[in-house]
């Protein structure tokens, strides 16, 4: 005999289905338990993570071409920062937001550069964190992806064919424009070239001069400054005399930007892999990680 029981019905589940998730970055609506936001492929975690904070995040970009250093330089980044205990701090909100830390300090663990980062969004690795500042009197909330230079350069040359990075940066306050300092110290004009378009890029976007990126914080990084010393020694003449034509965009085009030099490994060697000579870091030695990042910090509004 069958006792008198309460069975759900199966079909109230898809009542669940009715009420659609909004994306954080582009807002399109998604089923409530998606990974990927299915219209931009961001990850829906920006989005359950985000409903728990009262504030909003401020999104961050670190753009720069391929190989420019962007995976290395944001692991270097995030790792030191979560390690402080006074001054610049970051905390990651997700287990999502460590992925980058700790797939980046892996490698160089062992005596590796990371992998370059695949061109397709649904594998990037995106940071959510808590920002706290000696110079602002709250702290901030934070999201910085970590794009991939190849699809960066597509969306630049075919807009719209990366929408998830159009609709961030539209989104954000401010960027990290990183710049391979020992391909310009090589004589190489591509650099220059690159981020310039970057530039046309972000005005295209947005070019109000109150409230578009002509007035955004915009800060240059000088990558692999340990190959290419006299960046260190004073970057924004380094930008004047290696980066004519980016020099002149800023001067005409921005109103907030500065020039810094960075570089992660002490000593590379070289050895040969699968797609011919591949740097390897001899010893780790940071420099001139946090202080880009902490000028920024500063620029961003309440
Ligand atoms: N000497 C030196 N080389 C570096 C440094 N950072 C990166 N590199 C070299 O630059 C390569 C590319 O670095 P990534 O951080 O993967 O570059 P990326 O901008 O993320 O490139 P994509 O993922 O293709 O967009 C590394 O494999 C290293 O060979 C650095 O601080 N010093
Ligand atoms: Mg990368
Ligand atoms: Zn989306």
């Amino acid at each position: 005999m069958i006792r008198d029981t309460v069975l759900p019905l199966d079909s109230l589940r898809l009542a669940q289905y009715a009420v659609q998730a909004p994306c954080y970055i582009c807002g399109g609506g998604n089923n409530y338990d998606a990974e990927m936001c299915r219209h931009c492929q961001a990850p829906m975690a920006l989005a359950h993570q985000a409903t728990t904070q009262k504030v909003h995040p401020h999104m961050v970009a670190v753009l720069g071409s391929a190989g420019a250093g962007k995976t290395v330089y944001l692991g270097m980044l995030t790792d030191m920062l979560s390690r402080q205990h006074e001054g610049l701090q970051i905390l990651a909100r997700g287990a999502f937001s460590i992925s980058l830390q700790q797939s980046t300090m892996a490698s160089l663990s062992r005596c590796e550069f990371p992998a370059k980062t695949p061109n397709e969004p649904d594998r990037w690795n995106w940071v959510h964190c808590q920002v706290l500042a000696q110079t602002r009197r709250k702290s901030l909330e934070m999201i910085m992806p970590d794009f991939s230079g190849e699809a960066l350069i597509h969306e630049i040359d075919t807009p719209y064919s990366y929408p998830v990075i159009r609709e961030f940066l539209n989104k954000c306050a401010g960027v990290l424009i990183l710049v391979d300092a020992a391909r310009l110290g090589d004589g190489e004009q591509e650099q220059d070239f690159f981020t310039m378009k970057i530039l046309s890029y972000l005005c295209e976007l947005d070019g109000d001069k109150r409230k578009g990126w002509p007035n955004k914080p915009v800060c240059f990084v000088f990558t692999k400054a340990d190959q290419c010393e006299p960046c260190f020694d004073d970057a924004m003449l380094f930008a004047k005399e290696h980066t004519p034509g980016l020099w002149q965009q800023c001067q005409e085009r921005l109103r907030r930007f500065h020039f810094f030099a960075s570089g992660v490994a002490g000593a590379v060697a070289y050895q040969p892999g699968l797609g011919g000579r591949m740097q390897v870091p001899l010893r780790i030695e940071p420099r001139g990680i946090a202080e880009p990042f902490a000028w920024l910090v500063e620029q961003l509004p309440a």
